[in-house]
């Protein structure tokens, strides 16, 4: 038998200090880490990878032979481009699903708000709620805050079990793609309905063409891009304030040796928020210095991390894949979990520490955490709670066993559509201006995760970084904007790495040159951009010159983000593979057939590099098609021999 090879070098797993540390102490302690896991599955299975394994019956599970020598069907007959379809469809479903179910709870806890049934909750937007009541034909004139919320909540209760034909806050979007979704039938009708009826159509002995399957995935994807994910993004900023730019900080340096520290991980900010404000109060401060710290440090991780710093300015310790290294800091009391992108095995490390995981929603249960199940109507007192769990568990800590090695760095983040276009005077017409004359060639949303099958956050950076210098503007949301801010690109002084043009813009407007949008719900705030820029200049959306990217994704919700980015017509580059290529009429597909569909299709390039060149590629022909000739100074030559 041939010896394990050993573990790679840590810097080939990431390109954070901070990271390297802890993944270099997690070795030294023997402690269990994602990379590890990752390599005690490889080689992975080689059908799953190619999507042409398939469970979603007893007469199986079957298998495609992608090889064309073993069986071509499964069981019911089902061959590798219904299978292929089947799965993306359902992973679509499933993602479009967590976006929208995070919505729907966000909408609850508004609702409750307007009954005035919440603690520790407010409507702290009120020209928000009246620009939406407004959008949704709720009625405004001489009526109470708490009468127009109530009629706005029941307005976007409808909107996930409806009856009607289309969802409500589809009127942002340009006449011309409204048209051409009704042509192809794709008009999202109700939030719940697509994605039940995606897990209807994918079932043994429904929809058996993979085309009609993949057009319905797209519908199922509008239904979370501009229905659950857009209330989710809306209703936070009514209830918790819409985002303004600020200065905040980055990476693991935020923990503070000397105070009680305390992580927000997940995605939802109705717990969060109220935990901030428990951590403000004076009595569990003098709690916290009574057993011997100097205060209450909040910090944030992944997406809750990234809704309280872009409101409130909390810290962010990390994205994705630093949710088991801040555990091996030794100095983090409590990990507070709400939902989604948790690993599991948070507990098992915690249990090397004196680290309390404390779960909260009553649908994401963690074996090993103590579970403080959320209630609005409680809300302060549950934060309180669980402050107070954090500072008992700091008399735990073993000073000893505390390695915070790493400076943080600051980064600008809060930049919502309302701040853009407040910095912009009011109105797009000062981008649409930098954007005609060449000093901005065009803009890209580079969002989405981590994966540890890519080095951790070289592709969000390497692919950032080559786009500011090519005078490209880049909007990031997710774990992209804590690779960013880590890497210094995320502050107003970074307008010095991008190209002459965008440096001009930036300077003279005070902001980076990667703007921080948000959570990953907040991708709809990138829409919303895109859509109000085609509606002042009366185009569609495809026609302007922009794209997405999600260089190192890993989740169902990132391919739901991917597809309803591509079906409202943006170009998408994604840096993993997805699971599609046991069907090359799939491929074919997504990757070319769709542009003459929607106006818009997908790439796969793991080199960030070269999805900065297929990028500019599409920027450049896109204002070539506007007859937006401008001079083009970027350092990426277009004839260079990289494909795509
Ligand atoms: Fe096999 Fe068809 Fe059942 Fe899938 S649905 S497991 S391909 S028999
Ligand atoms: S947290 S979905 S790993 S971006 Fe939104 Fe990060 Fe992806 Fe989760």
């Amino acid at each position: 038998m041939s010896a394990t090879p050993p573990p790679p070098e840590s810097s080939a797993l990431t390109i954070g200090a901070d990271a390297r540390d802890m993944i270099e102490r997690a070795r030294e302690e023997r402690v269990t880490t994602v990379w590890d896991r990752l390599r005690a599955q490889e080689p992975q299975c080689g059908y799953c990878s190619l999507g042409v394994s398939c469970t979603n019956c007893s007469m199986g599970p079957c298998r495609i032979d992608p090889f064309g020598e073993g069986p071509q069907r499964g069981v019911c007959g089902a061959d590798a481009d219904i299978i292929v379809a089947r799965n993306l469809g359902r992973a679509i479903a499933a993602g479009a699903s967590a976006h929208s179910d995070h919505g729907r709870d966000i909408l609850e806890v508004f609702a409750a708000t307007a009954e005035g049934k919440t603690a520790g909750y407010e409507i702290r937007d009120e020209t928000k709620l009246h620009a939406l009541a407004e959008e949704l034909g709720v009625t405004t004139e001489a009526r109470s805050t708490q009468d127009i919320a109530r009629d706005v909540a029941d307005v976007m209760m409808e909107d996930y079990g409806t009856r009607k034909k289309a969802i409500g806050m589809l009127d942002r979007v340009p006449d011309a793609r409204r048209a051409l979704w009704e042509q192809l039938g794709i008009t999202p009708r109700g939030i719940d309905r697509e994605n039940v009826e995606m897990l209807h159509r994918t079932h043994m002995g429904v929809d058996n063409d993979y085309t009609n399957i993949l057009l319905h995935g797209l519908r199922a994807s509008l239904s979370d891009g501009w229905g659950g994910s857009l209330i989710a993004t809306e209703l936070s900023d009514v209830l918790f304030g819409t985002p303004q730019p600020g200065i905040s900080k980055v990476n693991l340096g935020v923990l503070d040796e000397a105070q009680v520290n305390i992580a927000l991980h997940g995605h939802n900010p109705v717990l969060s928020d109220v935990i901030v404000q428990a951590a403000q109060d004076e009595e569990l401060v003098a709690l916290a210095r009574e057993k011997g710290a100097a205060g209450i440090n909040l910090v944030g991780l992944c997406c809750t991390g990234n809704e309280l710093q872009m409101r409130r300015g909390i810290p962010m310790a990390g994205n994705h894949l630093m949710q088991e290294l801040v555990i091996m800091t030794g100095a983090l009391e409590a990990m507070v979990v709400d939902y989604q992108c948790i690993m599991p095995s948070v507990t098992d490390v915690a249990k090397c520490f004196h680290t309390e995981v404390i779960s909260t929603a009553d649908k994401a249960r963690f074996p090993g955490a103590t579970h403080i199940s959320f209630d609005p109507e409680r809300g302060v007192a549950i934060g309180r709670e669980i402050v107070r769990r954090g500072i008992m568990a700091y008399e735990h800590r073993n000073p000893d066993r505390v390695r915070l090695s790493t400076a943080p760095v600051e980064m600008m983040a809060g930049f919502s559509v309302e701040a853009i276009l407040g910095a912009l005077g009011g109105t797009p017409q000062p981008l649409v201006d930098a954007i005609v004359a060449g000093k901005i060639r065009g803009a890209v949303g580079v969002v989405g995760c981590n994966n540890p099958k890519v080095k951790q956050d070289y592709g969000h950076v390497t692919l950032t970084r080559r786009l500011i210098e090519n005078d490209i503007l880049v909007l990031v949301t997710g774990c992209s904007a804590v690779a960013n801010g880590k890497a210094g690109q995320m502050l107003p002084a970074a307008a010095e790495m991008a190209g002459s043009g965008l440096r001009e813009v930036c300077q003279s407007l005070g902001i980076p040159p990667v703007l921080h949008l948000g959570s990953c719900v907040d991708n709809t705030r990138i829409l919303v951009l895109a859509a109000a820029l085609a509606n002042h200049l009366g185009v569609d959306v495809s026609q302007l010159p922009l794209a997405g990217a999600a260089p190192e994704w890993y989740s169902e919700k990132a391919i739901s983000i991917g597809a309803y980015v591509v079906a409202s017509g943006v170009s998408t580059v994604l840096g993993v593979q997805p699971p599609i290529f046991g069907s090359m009429n799939v491929v074919k597909l997504l990757a070319d057939d769709l542009d003459d569909v929607v106006g818009a299709k997908f790439a796969v390039e793991p080199d960030p590099e070269r999805a900065a060149v297929w990028i500019r590629r599409h920027i450049e022909a896109k204002r070539q098609e506007l007859g937006l000739t401008a001079h083009d100074p970027g350092t990426i030559k277009l004839e260079d021999p990289a494909h795509v």
